[in-house]
């Protein structure tokens, strides 16, 4: 079994619901959810111009799948809910983003999958979220995660979301 660490993202349609379905589709079979982080609001990091917020968060996922097997998966879910990777400007605005941010402490290299996630280190909306809920995860040989997320909130682009309204 493995402790894997995966960053969800959407800026287009019901951000706050498609967070919440990725999780529940996720949660099945040979993976389970054990943690998430709160959700997040933040500004948008690369990409066209104007676009909309993110809403960001990190959940932690225990599986028996392989690193492949899991992105996968989180690759169908992506499609699943509305994602086409061939009719999107890169970094441009979506429906729901999911990351294989880390998988236990092993490393990936292969041309179409790279793991830890080679820009998580430098994202706050990635470290802060996971910072919450595994403050001493070790991000490759860069350090622990709260050590990372350390004074990352000080320039306001990630913060809390509003909590939704009762019902919603
Ligand atoms: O890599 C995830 C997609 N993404 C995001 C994101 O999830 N949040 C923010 N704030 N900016 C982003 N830019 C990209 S691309």
């Amino acid at each position: 079994m493995t402790r894997a660490y995966l960053g969800l993202g959407s800026n287009l349609g019901d951000r706050r619901a498609l967070l919440r379905q990725a999780i529940e589709a996720l949660d099945w079979g040979d993976i389970t959810v054990t943690q998430r982080s709160r959700v997040y609001e933040t500004a948008p990091v690369g990409g066209p111009e104007g676009q909309p917020e993110f809403l960001n968060q990190v959940i932690a996922v225990d599986t028996v799948l392989d690193a492949r097997g899991l992105w996968e998966r989180c690759s169908a879910v992506e499609a699943a809910l509305g994602r086409s990777r061939d009719h999107e400007p890169r970094w441009g605005p979506r429906t729901i983003d999911i990351d294989l941010l880390m998988f236990g402490d092993q490393i990936v290299l292969e041309p179409d999958l790279v793991v830890p996630h080679p820009r998580m280190h430098e994202r706050a909306f990635v470290l802060i979220p996971l910072a919450e809920i595994a403050p001493d995860a070790r991000v490759g040989d860069l350090g622990r995660a709260a050590e990372l997320a350390l004074g990352l909130e000080a320039d306001g682009s990630v913060r809390l979301a509003p909590e939704p309204q009762q019902g919603r």
